[in-house]
């Protein structure tokens, strides 16, 4: 197979020239970096850009009934069997990074342009899909947009998340063009699917310690999220004496401190608390209630489910002590993923000198995994650094990033 190196260049778009494109939308001046929440303003208006994009290369656009934007490059006659399928998400955690999601969308669509001036048609069909609510930042469960396509969410269940400001998924997408009543496992195009292949930004610091641009995925760290809520007695701060309060604030403190010990006593757990909301959360007012939502992830996923019922019981004594009360409820749960071997190899003839690296980041293709050949690229981020303004790649790691993804992609069509 010719390496790009040799072929003639095509007079292609960049993956720096296409992230920049987008680097006024969703920007956040109060975190820093990008809040780009599905269906929020700024999501559309990417979602809008990728369309244009995708439809100024002449591929097919169709949105799913789950929300997600595939964009086809079909083979003559249209039959969609055995598909190649690449592209990522484009929401992103609040004051997130620039690449996270749109580095593997902008990678795939340079990679289309690579592709189309080597070759007039595909000789199998090929997809670039963008997944919605990646980072289940707005309705609270990762990847929900993968999860209803494969069925691995009941869609009642996805139907009735609610964001944070009380309103329903099934609203929300109702709002956006989609029928909620219709959301859920798509058979058909499931079945299209032949292989799916993500770029994404290393979310970690593997490629700068291996000094390597790019890597192949092994596996994806078994994760999930769980809502903890304290309940105390709200009151006021002036008028309550300390030995007379019941504080969730300081229950919950305390959990958060007791969640890193435990986490910290485990080789290679990680516990993570990044977002707490007191109720009614005013500065001089006893929360009466605190929420908090825990990640928690290890490579064995009976450790993780042991991790969260030692933290369970750790917060219950706590709470006991501190005159409070305690529940908590899984919210979304993602077991390890390894990827497919024989996807790794054939990704390997295009990137031979890659490393083989698992990550503690979850991606659409860990939940498609169990459903179809996924394999994922992982291109360098010289901050190690990410879910952070800081978070960056080079340009020349970026259009090295998709013109192996436009090699991956011509080998897996042979
Ligand atoms: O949370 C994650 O690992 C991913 O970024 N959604
Ligand atoms: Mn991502
Ligand atoms: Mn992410």
């Amino acid at each position: 197979m010719l390496r790009n190196t040799e072929l003639p260049q095509a007079p292609t778009a960049t993956v720096t020239g296409l992230i920049s494109e987008i680097s006024s939308t969703g920007t956040d001046n109060i975190r820093g970096g990008y809040t780009r929440p599905v269906y929020s303003t700024a999501e559309l208006d990417l979602r809008n850009w990728f369309i244009e994009q995708a439809t100024k290369r002449g591929l097919s656009v169709e949105t799913d009934r789950n929300g997600a934007i595939w964009a086809w490059w079909d083979v003559a006659g249209g039959d969609r069997t055995n598909s190649l399928v690449t592209g990522s998400h484009l929401d992103s955690v609040p004051g997130g990074g620039a690449f996270d999601g749109p580095l593997g969308v902008a990678s795939a669509l340079v990679a289309i342009d690579i592709l189309k001036a080597r070759i007039p048609t595909p000789t199998r069909p090929l997809a670039v899909v963008v997944f919605p609510e990646e980072e289940g930042s707005r309705f609270g469960v990762a990847c929900l947009g993968s999860r209803l396509m494969t069925g691995a969410i009941d869609p009642d269940k996805a139907r009735n998340l609610r964001d944070p400001d009380g309103s329903t998924f099934a609203d929300v997408a109702r709002a956006n063009g989609l029928d909620p009543r219709f959301v859920g496992r798509d058979e058909e195009l499931l079945g299209q699917i032949g292989a799916f292949v993500e770029l994404h930004v290393e979310q970690g610091r593997g490629l700068i310690d291996l000094d390597q641009p790019m890597a192949i995925a092994s596996s994806i760290l078994g994760h999930g999220r769980w809502r903890l809520s304290v309940r105390g007695q709200g009151n006021h701060a002036g008028t309550t004496l300390m030995a007379d309060r019941h504080d969730p604030m300081v229950s919950a403190s305390r959990m958060v401190v007791a969640i890193r010990d435990i986490a910290r006593s485990h080789p290679h757990a990680r516990a993570t608390v990044g977002r707490l909301q007191p109720v009614p959360g005013g500065t001089n007012v006893i929360a009466s209630r605190v929420d908090f939502w825990l990640d928690v992830r290890h490579p064995d996923d009976a450790v993780t489910a042991a991790l969260v019922e030692s933290i369970h019981g750790q917060a219950q004594r706590i709470a006991a002590e501190e005159g409070c009360g305690v529940d908590l409820r899984e919210e979304s749960l993602s077991p390890t993923v390894h990827f497919d071997t024989a996807l790794q190899k054939a990704l390997q003839l295009s990137l031979p000198e890659a490393p083989i690296l698992d990550t503690g980041a979850g991606h659409d293709a860990g939940v498609l995994s169990p459903f179809v050949p996924t394999a994922m690229i992982f291109v360098r981020n010289p901050s190690g650094v990410s879910h952070s303004p800081e978070e960056y790649v080079v340009d020349e790691d970026a259009e090295t990033g998709a013109a192996t993804l436009a090699d991956a992609l011509h080998g897996l069509m042979a």
